[in-house]
Parts: C-alpha cells; sequence; structure tokens
C-alpha cells in the first residue's frame, strides 16, 4: 500500500521516493528534439532525480516557446551519481536520438551541454566513436554549459499534465506546479506514461511514489497500452 509520509524537517506531507531524494546530484544537459519525449525517457530511469524543460544555446534573451529565438528545446536531469554514473546517462543520451538526422529547425538540434571538463571529453569521445561506427558524421552538437531557461509551466511533465485524475493527487500534497516539477514521484509516472520503464520496475516503486493504491491499475494499463 502506497503512503504519503510527513518529511521531519519541514512538516510538508510528500511522497517517500521524494523524502528521499538524494542532496548530492549531478546534473546533465541536453537536447535530443522535442522536449516532451526525453523528459519522459529520462524521467523513468532508477537513479533521475528530477527533471525540467527548457530552452539553451542561443543567445536570445529570455526565450519563450513562441519567441524561441536561436534557442534548443533541452532537457535538464538531476541524478543521484552514487546510483548513475556520467558515462551511464550519456549512453541514454546517444542511444535516444538519431544523431545523424537533418535538423529542419534548431528548436529541435540534437546537443549535449557539458557542465565540465569531464563531461565534456567524456561526450568528444562518445561522438567520436559514434561517427566511426556509423561511418557518417555525427551532427550532434557538443557545447559548453551557460545557462538554461525553464520552459513554460504547461511544457513540464507533459504527459502527466494530460491526467487530471494523476494530477489531482500530486496537487493533493503539492499545490504549486513548481513542486510537482521538481518530485521524483513525478518524473517517474510522467516517464512511465510517456512509454518508457518496465512494469516490474513500475510495481517495484509504487509504493514510494505517493499514490492512493487504487491508482496502481490505472497506471499499469496506461503503462501496458503506451510501451515503446
Ligand atoms: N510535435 C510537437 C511539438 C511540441 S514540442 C514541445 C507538437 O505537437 O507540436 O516542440
Amino acid at each position: 500500500m502506497s503512503q504519503i509520509i510527513t518529511n521531519l524537517d519541514t512538516g510538508i506531507k510528500m511522497p517517500p521516493i521524494d523524502i528521499s531524494a538524494p542532496r548530492e546530484i549531478e546534473t546533465l544537459t541536453c537536447a535530443m528534439g522535442c522536449f516532451w519525449g526525453p523528459d519522459c525517457r529520462f524521467g523513468a530511469m532508477d537513479g533521475v532525480v528530477r527533471t525540467r524543460v527548457g530552452y539553451a544555446g542561443g543567445t536570445t534573451p529570455d526565450p519563450n516557446y513562441h519567441n524561441i529565438g536561436d534557442h534548443i528545446e533541452t532537457l535538464q536531469i538531476d541524478y543521484d551519481p552514487k546510483k548513475i554514473s556520467f558515462e551511464e546517462i550519456i549512453k541514454i543520451f546517444w542511444n535516444g536520438h538519431k544523431p545523424t538526422r537533418t535538423v529542419w529547425k534548431r528548436q529541435y538540434a540534437s546537443a549535449l551541454f557539458f557542465h565540465n571538463e569531464y563531461q565534456e571529453s567524456v561526450a568528444r569521445e562518445g561522438r567520436a566513436m559514434l561517427s566511426s561506427q556509423l561511418g557518417e558524421e555525427v551532427g550532434t552538437e557538443l557545447i559548453p554549459f551557460t545557462k538554461f531557461y525553464m520552459a513554460e509551466m504547461y511544457h513540464q511533465k507533459y504527459h502527466l499534465q494530460g491526467y487530471e485524475e494523476l494530477m489531482a493527487e500530486y496537487r493533493s500534497f503539492y499545490p504549486s506546479l513548481g513542486d510537482i516539477v521538481n518530485s521524483t514521484s513525478a518524473a517517474r509516472v510522467n516517464g512511465f506514461i510517456g512509454g518508457y520503464g518496465e512494469v516490474s520496475q513500475f510495481e517495484e516503486v509504487f509504493p514510494l511514489l505517493g499514490l492512493p493504491g487504487d491508482k496502481a491499475g490505472f497506471l499499469k494499463d496506461i503503462i501496458k497500452r503506451n510501451r515503446r
């Protein structure tokens, strides 16, 4: 049975998986086409702590969806380095987009925004290896991270926001949408809805998600229907 527990530090009721979110995290910032899909792909992964979608890689000040300028739709992932290494998580990035695809609009370009020299060297090595395997030029850009602009709230956890019956549960403990965006529980459920993750993984994590037991079957049906 799932339960909501009270965080003794703050007195706020929240899902167990959110209470136990690690404070020490590392961040991967990447772009691989429309950001809704990657938000799900990474959000469903064990070890991912939180995700947010936004814009990066351009010069246009204060971009938004309708005035994106030269920015790229980008996803930012906070992960637990004790559970996933950078080498592991970047594999999901390389496998999750077609690096030789023609990009018809900069908004949908593929890019990795490295946060430090280590990330840069792993990314450069990965890109060189991929391009020799494919025998083709890899178009994925490697860009030093400078700034990430959060996208509009309606783009965050986009698939989850389509299910009012689940959003109502999240709102009952997180009245502010910003807290839902930062929730590990919401990242997982958004990911499962988007077709990522296994049913067995869902069953294991469900008791930590803070959702009432009657939502388990409901979600499992969605997962089976949407599985990629
Ligand atoms: N193919 C998507 C693009 C949205 S994405 C946030 C659509 O339905 O318009 O760019």
